[in-house]
């Protein structure tokens, strides 16, 4: 087992990383910006090296500075935590050619997954079903409507190395198809440096539900049930939970087996993601994410296993601790993420945190670098806590869901808690009957 690890992130999820570590007798080592010198994951773990200014690119995104402090500290191994430099293969790379352990898969996994293509091929080998769509990029506006007319209309535009939304564009017909495909293919230029696109058939009111799996990097694999993650503004999550309304017993089997079945196939190493989208009771594989993600601990909630414990011991080169058999599922689990954004416009809302105090009790959980005192730097991503609620129903998650909600004072700046609380008390959530689109149109982004 590692002695020493190095947290190559910030906020919430550096403190749940350090956590993890501790009960496991691995002393940490924090890395923080000029910006984070007072943040709590500095605060709390054993050893701290700044590693840059401000701006994520000087620091959190820094290779050669993180590889530096990795040296200094004399660490065994690098957790990169979500976001940042997670699914950065270079990184991965570096990491290990530097003599530590990357804290996550392969770099060819992590390379395979980041090529939207590839990872819906791969997911095509390993009996995935996928939404129709082109085989490869497509490269002519020709090509465009001729996958359309035979597929129907709508079609969606998608980026090659895309994912989170950014370059897609939704195509209806014919005559909307010579503008979409530049458009698509300029923004995903200026977003990924790579205007490759390719297509699929646009489905009009999925829901998103994920799959978490674990594989052991030779041949052992197991699924962690899914997460249901519809609620979304703009591409951003903003509550999930785990099990999901919509599935039955028998459709909810099926997609654990089939992702399990996967990852033990790729030789899967580490903590993953399998994203689809369900729609009419069908699933369709979109993305494979090869990090540990934000609303994992629902997850944890739900199955009562620590998701960074067993990434560290795999990553040791511990086997499985775990087989299919062991993991029972066990009740309900809402996370609401808490962003420091006004909760009616979503503007940023850095500043000094003057009140703190989380709620607690049975079933509640909550991950945050808050303290009463802290000023929250404006550089950053705007989630500044996650409520984790869980109870043996979905009923009795959703009453101490807003009980907690009612608890929750972080005075001084503006959160989404009231957000939170108006999603909570529509008839339609509390039937579990939404999509992704169910959330925008609430707030009103959406008709
Ligand atoms: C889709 C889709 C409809 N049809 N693909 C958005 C981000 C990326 N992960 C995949 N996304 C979508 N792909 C087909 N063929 C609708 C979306 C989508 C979406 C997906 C999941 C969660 C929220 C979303 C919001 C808008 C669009």
């Amino acid at each position: 087992m590692f002695d020493k690890v190095l947290i190559a992130n910030r906020g919430e999820i550096a403190l749940r990383i350090h956590r993890a570590c501790r009960e496991m007798g691995i002393q940490t080592v924090a890395v923080h910006s000029t910006a984070d010198s007072d943040a709590m994951h500095v605060r709390l773990a054993d050893e701290s090296v700044c590693i840059g200014p401000p701006p994520a690119r000087d620091s959190y995104l820094n290779i050669p500075s993180i590889l530096s402090a990795a040296t200094i500290a004399g660490v065994d191994a690098i957790h990169p935590g979500y976001g940042f430099l997670s699914e950065n293969a270079r990184f991965a790379e570096a990491v290990e050619a530097h003599g530590f352990t990357f804290i996550g898969p392969t770099a060819e996994h992590i390379r395979m997954m980041g090529d939207k293509i590839v990872a819906k091929q791969t997911a095509q080998e390993l009996g995935l079903p996928l939404v129709p769509g082109s085989p490869g990029p497509v490269g002519s506006l020709g090509e465009v409507v001729e996958l359309g007319e035979k597929i129907g209309w709508p079609v969606l535009i998608k980026a090659v190395a895309g994912g989170g939304g950014r370059g897609m564009k939704v195509v209806n017909s014919p005559d909307e198809a010579a503008e979409a495909f530049s458009l698509a293919r300029a923004e995903a230029k200026a977003a990924f440096s790579n205007d490759s696109v390719y297509l699929e058939k646009y489905l009009g009111a999925p829901r998103h539900i994920e799959i978490q799996v674990l594989g052991d990097g030779r041949g052992e694999g197991v699924h962690l049930g899914e997460r249901d993650c519809s609620l979304q503004r703009r591409h951003q999550k903003v509550l999930e939970e785990a099990p999901s309304p919509a599935l039955n017993a028998e459709q909810r089997a099926k997609i654990g087996e089939l992702a399990a079945a996967a990852v033990r196939k790729l030789k899967y190493r580490g903590a993953g993601t399998m994203e689809f989208l369900f729609q009419d009771g069908e699933f369709y594989f979109i993305e494979m994410n090869t990090r540990l993600q934000v609303e994992h601990p629902i997850t944890e909630a739900v199955t009562g296993i620590d998701l960074v414990r067993e990434q560290i011991r795999i990553a040791a080169g511990g086997p499985l601790a775990l087989s299919q058999k062991d993991i029972q599922f066990h009740g309900h689990a809402i996370e609401c993420r808490v962003n420091a954004e006004n909760p009616e416009t979503f503007t940023p809302s850095p500043g000094k945190v003057i009140d703190y105090h989380p709620p607690g009790g049975l079933g509640v959980r909550v991950d945050s670098g808050l303290y009463a005192g802290y000023s929250i730097p404006p550089f950053y991503d705007s989630m500044v806590a996650k409520l984790i609620v869980s109870g043996p129903s979905r009923n009795e998650c959703l009453m101490r869901l807003r009980r907690s909600l009612e608890e929750f004072v972080i005075g001084g700046i503006e959160t989404t808690i009231p957000l939170h609380q108006k999603i909570i008390q529509q008839q339609e959530f509390i039937d579990g009957e939404y999509n992704i689109h169910w959330l925008e149109k609430l707030v009103g982004l959406k008709k």
